[in-house]
């Protein structure tokens, strides 16, 4: 009886679209891009489940425009012909056996709503579509929903090429098209409608919430007005009166004419300056070094903590579009990209989201990646090759699982570990050997220097031998890693190698020998 009044004030504290709506104790979500419905069942029930993930943001399942030319770009899915839950990733069957499994074993599923625009003003005409559907870009008609001309912004954006030309100009970014592709009218009564009705559809299938694609080229106003129309989440699997997750992409990083903050109402905000801020101090470019991430989160100018999804890389700058530029830190880097995870899963700042990638024959040149295009591994009709299991535990098939890399892994458990504690212990060389404790449950230490490392530090951990999760992991009562003690007040002993393979250690409590 009183755990049942004592829990009534707090589902209403979690209420509200900036909970993520994750399973009790669950931290983190992975965004597996590309990935097949049936792969992504397969995950939820094999690895994401059993291994704490939260959830899983999925690429946009409604059809989109089939471009041939580059050769099945992944970015093809970023032009929607119609709401119809229909592409590569699979149809509307395996959609809902995907929700109705992952849902099952904990595991949420946060969908990629694309919904500032159709395709290209330029993609032209016919049913070259993933569901076979009319479109014709010339004359803005999308028949499968329906839209027509009147539905789109043409008359209102006041660029000459009808295209946003400058940033700083907040009309233009949210009246005119992006990159051509053609820009809906969305203080429209029956446009959100249409929408309200496709993010519905997919709330009442079960899933937990909603990326919104380029919330930065629509007016917050229209997005609120979309939001309030949204049902609460299936009481099959959420408590009754859950809010829908609301992410917005919103890449502020300054000096345009929009900011984050206009949208801090409706949701929660992709925070674009961690990584490419992190990126920075890892790779140590503009003299920045770990010792400075002291004060990392809102004191380096970032959004209010529980305003942040967080992320090292996104499937946008990992190959060069959207922000963040050459800084950002991904799979190709990897020794440091597993620094920077466990930086952010280690540290209370934000809501994180951890990029599962595929890979694909990066070529820069001048600055450029020329293959930036390259849709998921496929075969020649175009179709999604699977995820395949190595005994190893990695994937095959070209996908990169940067989620299933050990590291990472265990550094997702370890932030479910110290879920609630505040920072404590902050300890730093005045250069690139850090280290922090989360309470009394878990601590984390970093060697990012040139030199060799050999401290004694306060963990503020109970007494006893730790396994490090980096090294290794607590496999029964052994440690495939390195034993960590922890003496009786608290303190341990680390060494780090400046050449070790991964340069860092963690623990946590259940971790414990
Ligand atoms: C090009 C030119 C146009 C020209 C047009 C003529 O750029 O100026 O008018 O040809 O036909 C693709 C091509 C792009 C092409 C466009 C239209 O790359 O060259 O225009 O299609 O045919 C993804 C890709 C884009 C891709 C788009 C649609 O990143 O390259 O465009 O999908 O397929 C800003 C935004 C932010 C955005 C980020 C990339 O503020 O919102 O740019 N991020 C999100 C997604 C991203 C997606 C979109 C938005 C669009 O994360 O993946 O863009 O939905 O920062
Ligand atoms: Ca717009």
């Amino acid at each position: 009886m009183t755990t049942l009044l004592l829990m009534v004030p707090l589902l209403g504290l979690c209420a509200g679209q900036f909970s993520p709506n994750v399973a009790c104790g669950r931290t983190s979500i992975v965004h597996l891009f590309e990935w097949r419905w049936e792969d992504i069942a397969e995950e939820c029930e094999r690895y994401l489940g059993p291994n704490g993930f939260g959830g899983v943001q999925i690429s946009p399942p409604n059809e989109n425009v089939i471009i041939t030319n580059p050769n099945r770009p992944w970015w093809e899915r970023y032009q929607p012909i119609s709401y119809k839950i229909c592409t590569r990733s699979g149809d509307e069957q395996q959609f809902r056996d995907m929700v109705t499994r992952c849902n099952s074993v904990g595991v949420h599923i946060y969908v990629d709503a694309v919904i500032n625009h159709m395709c290209g003003s330029g993609v032209g005409k016919g049913t070259s579509s993933t569901c076979g559907s009319y479109y014709d870009s010339d004359n803005r008609n999308f028949s499968a929903v329906p839209y027509s001309f009147h539905d789109f912004n043409d008359k209102k954006c006041k660029t000459g090429s009808g295209n946003i030309e400058d940033y700083r100009d907040a009309d233009q970014v949210r009246d005119c098209r992006l990159v051509s592709l053609l820009d809906l009218a969305l203080e429209k009564g029956y446009i959100r409608e249409k929408i309200a009705d496709y993010m519905n559809k997919l709330i009442d299938i079960g899933v937990a919430g909603f990326r919104l694609d380029a919330a930065k080229h629509m007016w917050p106003g229209d997005i609120q007005a979309i939001v309030t129309k949204l049902h609460n989440l299936n009481t099959k699997w959420f408590p009754e009166g859950s809010r829908p997750f609301i992410f917005q992409e919103v890449i502020d990083l300054g000096g345009e004419g929009i900011s984050a903050k206009e949208y801090f109402d409706i949701g929660r905000i992709t925070e674009f300056k961690y990584g490419a801020k992190l990126g920075k101090v890892i790779r140590k470019w503009d003299n920045e070094k770990m010792a400075y991430l002291r004060n990392w989160g809102e004191g380096w100018g970032f959004m209010p903590t529980d305003r942040a999804v967080v992320f090292v890389d996104n499937h946008d700058n990992q190959r060069g579009h959207g922000a963040g530029g050459a800084s950002i830190l991904t799979f190709f880097d990897a020794r440091l990209y597993k620094m920077a995870v466990a930086f952010m899963l280690a540290h209370p700042y934000g809501f994180t989201r951890v990029m599962s990638s595929f890979s694909w024959p990066r070529y820069i040149v001048n600055g450029k990646d020329i293959n930036d295009w390259e849709g998921p591994p496929s075969y020649s009709n175009g179709s999604t090759k699977a995820v395949t299991i190595n005994e190893d535990t990695t994937c095959g098939n070209g996908w990169v699982c940067e989620h299933r890399w050990r590291q990472i892994k265990n550094m997702v458990i370890f932030r479910n570990v110290v879920n609630g504690q505040a920072l404590t212990n902050w300890w730093d060389n005045g250069e690139n050997q850090a280290a922090f404790g989360r309470g009394n449950a878990g601590f984390i230490v970093f060697n990012n220097d040139n030199g060799d490392m050999d401290v004694t530090l306060k963990t503020g951990l109970p007494a006893g031998t730790y396994c490090d999760v980096i090294s290794g992991q607590k496999e029964g009562a052994c440690c495939t890693g390195t034993k960590i003690n922890v003496s009786s007040d608290g303190s341990a002993h680390f060494t780090i190698s400046s050449s070790a393979e991964d340069p860092f250690i963690a623990i946590h409590i259940n971790a414990k020998l």
